[in-house]
């Protein structure tokens, strides 16, 4: 029996529930029940009713499903798939910094900690984060992190003056501004698309900016037929789907051999250890209950704006008791 076939009879015996990311590789984005960006994926696993949910992704967005999801079994297919953001926004510097700034709303990127979300006013993605931040008073300082070019690319077009953390995507900050040029001129036809975790002298050249659903949007919807898109790669196997006419070519990395657009936490997912989490129920993720309790929050702050209803605002800091 092929292992696409074995995952799919283990998922109906196990009730359970496959979720990948857009950046997973296509072999696993095709077993899986939704395919989506961390958003999609964690209201999909909140709504589902299945008892365990395995999450083809990176570690915090397993954790976002586990904290909404505080009942199910969510499972990992590898524990090692983290985040440069992540790790660019270690617990203790994130929360001296709301502390220097205890009357300001902590605005924080889904790619962080269960810990730092916890100290956290309101989450966002790249999909949401437009409408978020114009959802909070005008009169009120914004911390934004840990990515400083989403953060950046808020600031210019939103007109807000937010203070951001230092941090970065190892994988969006590596495409060459200079070979994108080159591209371009060998390619006049084709549509810019980037993902603002790029740097600046990257998305000036972009005709869209956007999460990964809304570059997916565009090229549903496009009339062109020459794309040069400037994400990570495992997006093109959704995009080729939707497009199988149209031609899509990488962003350039300054190395061209190094493979650089792939994530390589995604892709530490592979379809045999999706097989033997089923079979093992396990590795299975855990978020401490009293880091839970906090986290969710402006998890749920996240949901209920993009949702289109009014939430309140605290009007300073308050350390949790984890
Ligand atoms: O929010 C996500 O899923 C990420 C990491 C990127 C995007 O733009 O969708």
């Amino acid at each position: 029996m092929l292992i696409q076939e074995r995952i799919k009879k283990l998922k109906q015996e196990k009730k359970a529930l496959i979720l990948a990311h857009y950046y997973e590789e296509g072999e696993i984005q095709d077993i899986a029940d939704f395919v989506g960006d961390s958003y999609q994926l964690s209201l999909h696993g909140q709504n589902s009713n299945h008892p365990i949910i395995l999450m083809a992704g990176v570690i915090f967005m397993a954790e976002s499903v586990k904290m909404l999801s505080p009942d199910k079994v969510v499972l990992a297919p590898d524990l090692n798939a983290g985040c440069s953001l992540v790790e660019a926004s270690p617990y203790a510097s994130y929360l001296k910094w709301r502390q220097d700034h205890p009357h300001a709303i902590a605005v924080t990127y889904i790619n962080s900690s269960a810990q730092v979300k916890a100290i956290s006013d309101v989450i966002v993605t790249s999909s949401n984060a437009q409408q978020i931040i114009e959802a909070i008073p005008p009169d009120r300082q914004i911390l934004f992190g840990p990515d400083k070019n989403l953060g950046q690319y808020f600031k210019r077009t939103l007109n807000r003056d937010l203070l951001l953390w230092n941090g970065s995507c190892e994988v969006h900050v590596l495409f060459s501004a200079q070979k994108l040029y080159q591209l371009i001129q060998e390619y006049p036809q084709a549509r810019v698309l980037a993902h603002p975790e790029c740097e600046e002298n990257v998305l000036q050249y972009a005709h869209t900016i956007g999460s990964t659903s809304r570059l997916l949007a565009e090229v549903k919807e496009s009339p062109h037929t020459h794309f040069i898109v400037a994400t990570e790669t495992g997006i093109f196997h959704q995009m080729q789907k939707v497009r199988p006419d149209a031609v899509i070519r990488q962003a350039p990395t300054e190395t061209e051999t190094c493979g650089c657009n792939n994530c390589p936490y995604m892709k530490l997912n592979t379809l045999e250890k999706i097989e033997q989490a089923l079979i093992h129920l396990s590795p299975r993720i855990s978020v401490s209950p009293a880091v839970a309790e906090f986290a969710k929050r402006p998890l749920d702050r996240m949901i209920e704006i993009t949702q289109g209803k009014s939430v309140s605002w605290p009007s300073h800091f308050q350390l949790p008791p984890f």
